[in-house]
Parts: C-alpha cells; structure tokens; sequence
C-alpha cells in the first residue's frame, strides 16, 4: 500500500506479518486481551468479541462484565470472567465497547481503560460514550500506547456531531478527520471499508460483502484486531489484516453457499480462524 490513497488487497502483506508459531512457544507467548463490555442484555456481544480473540491465537483472554459475570460462560468455557470494574488492565490489550452499555459503571469502566498504558480498540458503546465526552477524547489523543477505533457510519457521525449521510457522502475525509483528532487508528466500517492512519494515510478494503450485515460481526472484528494486537502486530497492520481477513472469511462463506443470507455471527469466527492459518 504505497501511495496516500489505494485498495487493500494483498494476501502477501499479510503472510509477511504472520510470525510462524514456534515450537518453544506457551500461551504467555502470544498476548493477553481484556474484553471490556457484556452489559445485562449483551453477554453475546462480549462473548463474541472474546471468542474471536481466542480462534485468532490470542494466549488468553478475558471478558471483563459490566456487572457480575456469570461463573463461566458455557459457550466459552476457555474465557476467563471478571467484573470490569476490578479487572487491572496492564498487561492485556483492551478492547473496550462490545455491549458496554451507558451506566455509571460502563463510564467508570470506559475512563479506566482510555488513561491506562495498555493498547486500546475502542467499539461499540466506547465510541458512543465518548462522543459525549471532550475532555475523554482528549486523553485518547494523548494516550502513550497505540488506539484503534472501529466506528459504523453512526458511531463515527455521534463522534463528528454530523449525520450518518453526511459521513458516508465523504468516508476517507471522514475516517482522516477522525484520526487526526483523536490521534488514533481508524476503521470506519460498511461495504468498503475505510481505514486512516492519524499522517493521513487512506486505505480502502476490498474483501467482504453483504453477508456481514448481520448482529455482532462488528464484534467480532474488534475481539480479532485486539487478538493481533496482543500478538505484537503494529497497530496499523493489525487494522488493516483483521478488516481483510474479517471481509475475507465472509467471501469464503460465500463461494461455499453458506451465505450471503443467513451467516451468523458466530459462524464467521472459524471462517477467519482457517483463513488465518491458510495464510
Ligand atoms: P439505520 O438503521 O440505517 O438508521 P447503534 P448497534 C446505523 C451491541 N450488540 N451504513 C444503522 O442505522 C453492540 O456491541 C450486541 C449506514 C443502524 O440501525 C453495541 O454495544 C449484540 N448505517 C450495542 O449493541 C449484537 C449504518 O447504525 C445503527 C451502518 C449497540 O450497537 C448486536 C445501529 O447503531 C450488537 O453488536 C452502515 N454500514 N451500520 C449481542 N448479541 O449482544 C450501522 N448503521 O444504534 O449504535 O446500535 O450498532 O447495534
Ligand atoms: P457492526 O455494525 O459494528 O456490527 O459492524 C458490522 C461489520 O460488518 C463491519 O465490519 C462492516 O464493515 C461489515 N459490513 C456490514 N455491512 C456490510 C456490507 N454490505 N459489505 C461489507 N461489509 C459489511
Ligand atoms: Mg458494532
């Protein structure tokens, strides 16, 4: 991807970045994520966002509730389950958003992960609540360690204070604004994906299709861009993969006539797990 501006569609820029699992190797090896979100109502989006981070190699991952988590997650049984607002985030990479919800504790919750040193992806409800909140986007565009953001149309009009139309009249100009200001990685998401580095650097995806315009595959894709990130992928790469190899697996879906009507969520998530190791 050389120049300001071009389509995202080389499989060998990512075979590049994808180190080979060494024998000598444990789970301490291969990153920790925190999930921080599952508001009552919203365990699948948590559970999604965390399943993915597990079937992309994470070494361990966290889901980090809003409110009491259940004892386990019978769904998940290899996820580890905290409360959010006693879970110590130094030493994982955060991805805040899936489920969060807007209560007090969500904030607190929220707050906590943006002045924290850990790398950061901010989804979901963490967009929406900081769109509400200047002073919590300043400290976003001074955090230390690398942020990614992966609003929809809507979260990134809340976070502009525009329309979603008028978001998706100008998507790269939207996407670089976004970036310039919070000083962050952006994936602004829909058909076309658009990602901008906070130079100004445009990249427009070229994989996916109408299959993913379903529940929770936005979940899904901030649990596997938190799964590079915790695996040592510099955080522009690692946006840039997991959008293609999110986009990519749904394609497969659907050259194997499992899609595009009807794929799910969770179906999605082996489908990048193979594609992930075709590489
Ligand atoms: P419309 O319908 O066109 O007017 P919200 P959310 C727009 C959790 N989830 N192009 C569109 O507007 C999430 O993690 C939980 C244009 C749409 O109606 C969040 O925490 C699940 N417009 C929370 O729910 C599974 C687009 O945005 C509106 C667009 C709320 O998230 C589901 C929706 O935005 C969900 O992930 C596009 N490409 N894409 C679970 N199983 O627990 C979106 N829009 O109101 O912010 O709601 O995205 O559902
Ligand atoms: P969210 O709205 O957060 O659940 O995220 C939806 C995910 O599906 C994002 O990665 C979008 O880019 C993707 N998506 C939704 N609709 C389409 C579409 N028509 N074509 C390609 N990707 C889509
Ligand atoms: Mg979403």
């Amino acid at each position: 991807y050389p120049s300001t501006r071009c389509h995202l569609n080389d499989v060998k820029f990512f075979a590049r970045h994808l180190a080979k699992r060494r024998h000598n190797t444990h789970k301490g090896s291969y990153g920790n994520v925190a999930v921080i979100g599952g508001a009552p109502g919203m365990g699948g989006a948590i559970t999604l966002a965390a399943r993915a981070a597990l079937m992309s190699g994470a070494g361990r991952v966290y889901a980090c509730h809003i409110d009491v988590p259940p004892a386990y997650d019978s769904t998940q049984p290899e996820l580890m389950l905290r409360r959010a607002q006693e879970f110590e985030m130094e030493g994982a990479v955060v991805v805040a958003g899936p489920g969060l919800g807007a209560s007090e504790d969500s904030r607190a919750a929220l707050a906590r992960a943006v002045r924290s040193t850990a790398p950061l992806l901010l989804d979901a409800d963490a967009l929406n609540l900081l769109a509400e909140d200047n002073a919590l986007q300043a400290t976003v565009a001074e955090r230390a360690a690398p942020t990614v953001i992966t609003p929809h149309p809507l979260e990134a009009a809340r976070l502009l204070g525009i329309s979603a139309q008028a978001v998706q009249c100008n998507r790269p100009g939207m996407a670089r604004d976004l970036a310039a200001r919070l000083r962050a990685m952006v994936v602004l998401k829909g058909s076309g994906t658009v990602l901008a580095k906070p130079d100004g650097h445009t990249v427009v995806n070229t994989t996916g299709n109408p299959a993913l315009a379903t529940a929770g595959t936005g979940d899904v894709l901030a649990g596997l861009c938190g799964s590079l990130l915790a695996q040592g992928w510099p955080a522009w790469e690692a946006a840039l993969s997991s959008v293609w190899l999110h986009g990519m697996a749904a394609d497969v879906l659907v050259t194997e006539g499992l899609g595009p009507i009807g794929v799910t969520a969770s179906e999605l998530i082996p489908a990048i797990r193979t594609a992930l190791n075709r590489m």
